[in-house]
């Protein structure tokens, strides 16, 4: 039997974000010929999604690269395609290394319409990021002291907490300042409550050098940068895949000159004979489909592992004003809620409350480029809950709650648009965050091909990319970037002929 060159096989890749469009990428410069894209909706980039606001350009998706630096692909490749501002790619931007929380310059508000200083504000911050810093050191410990990140820094401010001095309003309003920090952190991890934030594994994720920056052009500029070098025609777009048939198990016309392992079936019935296929779904989506998604289904320890980690939601909600009632150097600005007198970053009545999880806005600058825009930001179910209001609705509780924090009654924004990422029915959410009882090998399991080692069947039938199956940059472009890269590459390897001699040397 002539040996089927690598070149020559079919490769199909379910999803054209930016680990599809990356794998396509690797695999077409290796001079295979046959790599074709299934893409769910009508657009390619997934969730790098640019959008325009008034004159302004906003993502409603992924924002900054974090981590701007030589090791960061996603900052390599944004410069090869002059993405980038001067500023950002300066070494001494890329030196600067601030552990993945950039210092920007706040503003803070309280609800009873007061700014907070920073002698208020200074030690709370610094005693959040040091319990913060703590909750990443017990990824190579024997145990952990307590299920969650969460948990175990409710618990550290508690004994801190012993040894202050303050009047019962300060110790109250210090509290609630801490409150908002853990709020901040939910959207940071994509999470409902940080309760639910494995501490074991808190540490696996990996912060790079370079103070995070933006694209001035967009996100979405990358993704099409990278399109770019694909060839024509190479994706089929609003073609949602509904099954992918494996293990020789779809019965393929007897007539076909070749047949293959693998079939890729869409909603409308259309169907993909393939060699190989890429899966890049977002884990939202496999968590909800992975009944249907394979045929046979998906082996068990698979199965559970998707079940296991995290996948939540974190939504932006852009404003834009007609003069600005921040700083003129403010970067970000936060809401402190008085009344949560204890450590909480949950909403106990998220119907008449929701707004209350927002924990305050980022400022889009340069103010030239985008006027007075600010981004809100709000994750869980509080965040779930405001996608199903309308966005005059939205609009109208944060201009009550922006009025009732500055005290001024009369400030109302000019615009407002917000993101939906949970109803997004090709999401279902933000993004992975390793969650309690997870650990790095969840994630290994969620990225390994099938057949599985053990079985005997052909090898490298599906297999799995996406930010999701990185083991240290879960959550990022940059690990969904090297996740199709590394599925690429363990396509190539398959075929390169130190493999096909290793394969056959006992044959021989
Ligand atoms: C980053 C950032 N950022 C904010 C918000 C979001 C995300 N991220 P894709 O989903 O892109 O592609 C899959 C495709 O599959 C898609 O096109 C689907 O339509 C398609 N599909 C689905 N089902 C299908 C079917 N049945 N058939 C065919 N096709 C189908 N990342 O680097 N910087 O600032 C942010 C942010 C609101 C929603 C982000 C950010 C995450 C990235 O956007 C995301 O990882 C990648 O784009 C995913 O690419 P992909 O190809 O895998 O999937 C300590 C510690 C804590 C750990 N966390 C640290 C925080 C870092 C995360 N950061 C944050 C946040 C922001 C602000």
């Amino acid at each position: 039997m002539a040996f089927l060159r690598g070149v020559d096989s079919h490769v199909v890749i379910v999803g054209c974000g930016i680990s599809g469009i990356a794998a396509a990428q690797k695999l077409t410069q290796h001079g295979f010929k046959h790599v074709h894209i299934i893409e769910a909706t009508g657009r390619s980039g997934g969730r790098i999604k640019t959008a325009t606001f008034g004159n302004a350009i906003v993502e409603i998706g992924a924002n900054w690269i974090h981590g701007p630096s030589q090791e960061n692909p996603v900052f390599r490749l944004a410069c090869k395609y002059g993405l980038l501002e001067k500023q950002a790619m300066s070494e001494e931007n890329q030196q600067l290394d601030v552990g993945g929380h950039p210092p920007f310059k706040p503003n803070w508000f309280s609800s009873s319409g007061n700014k907070l200083g920073p002698e208020l504000t200074e030690p709370v911050t610094e005693l959040f990021m040091n319990c913060l810093m703590k909750s990443q050191e017990f990824q190579e410990a024997e145990r952990e002291p307590l299920p969650s990140v969460g948990e175990f820094i409710k618990r550290e401010i508690a004994q801190d907490m012993a040894g202050w001095k303050d009047d019962a309003r300060t110790r109250k309003l210090k509290l609630a300042m801490m409150s908002m920090l853990l709020k901040l952190e939910c959207s940071v991890s994509g999470t409902h409550t940080m309760d639910r934030v494995g501490l074991g594994a808190y540490g696996l994720y990996r912060t790079l050098p370079g103070l995070d920056c933006t694209f001035p052009g967009g996100y979405e500029g990358l993704t099409d940068a990278m399109m770019k070098e694909l060839p024509k025609g190479i994706v089929s777009y609003n073609k949602p895949v509904k099954c992918i048939h494996w293990c020789d198990s779809y019965s393929q016309a007897a007539s076909s000159e070749k047949t293959f392992p693998v079939v890729v079936e869409c909603e409308n019935g259309e169907t993909f004979p393939a060699d190989h296929v890429i899966f890049t779904v977002p884990l939202g989506y496999f968590k909800k489909h992975y009944d249907t998604l394979l045929s046979p289904p998906l082996p068990l320890s698979k199965v559970h592992s998707i079940q296991r980690m995290g996948f939540g939601t974190n939504n932006k909600i852009f404003l834009e004003f007609e003069q600005p009632f921040w700083e003129p150097d403010c970067e970000v600005i936060y809401f402190v809620w008085e009344d949560e007198s204890s450590v909480v970053d949950v909403v106990p009545d998220v119907q008449r409350f929701w707004m209350k999880k927002l924990f305050g806005f980022t400022v889009l600058k340069p103010t030239e480029r985008y006027g007075h825009v600010l981004c809100g930001w709000i994750a869980g179910h509080e965040s779930e809950y405001m996608e199903f209001l309308s966005e005059a609705e939205v609009k109208d509780s944060i201009t009550q709650v922006i009025r009732r924090f500055t005290g001024n009654a009369t400030i109302t924004p000019k615009r407002i648009m917000r993101s939906a990422w949970y109803h997004d029915p090709y999401t279902c959410g933000s993004y992975t965050y390793v969650a309690v009882g997870c650990s790095g090998f969840d994630i290994d399991i969620i990225a390994e091909p099938l057949p599985l080692k053990e079985s005997h069947s052909k090898p490298l039938q599906v297999l799995f990319a996406g930010e999701a199956t990185h083991r240290s940059f879960f959550s990022t472009t940059h690990g969904a970037l090297l996740s199709g890269w590394r599925e690429a590459d363990r396509l190539i390897a398959h075929y390169a002929p130190s493999s096909f001699s290793e394969k056959h040397s006992s044959k021989l």
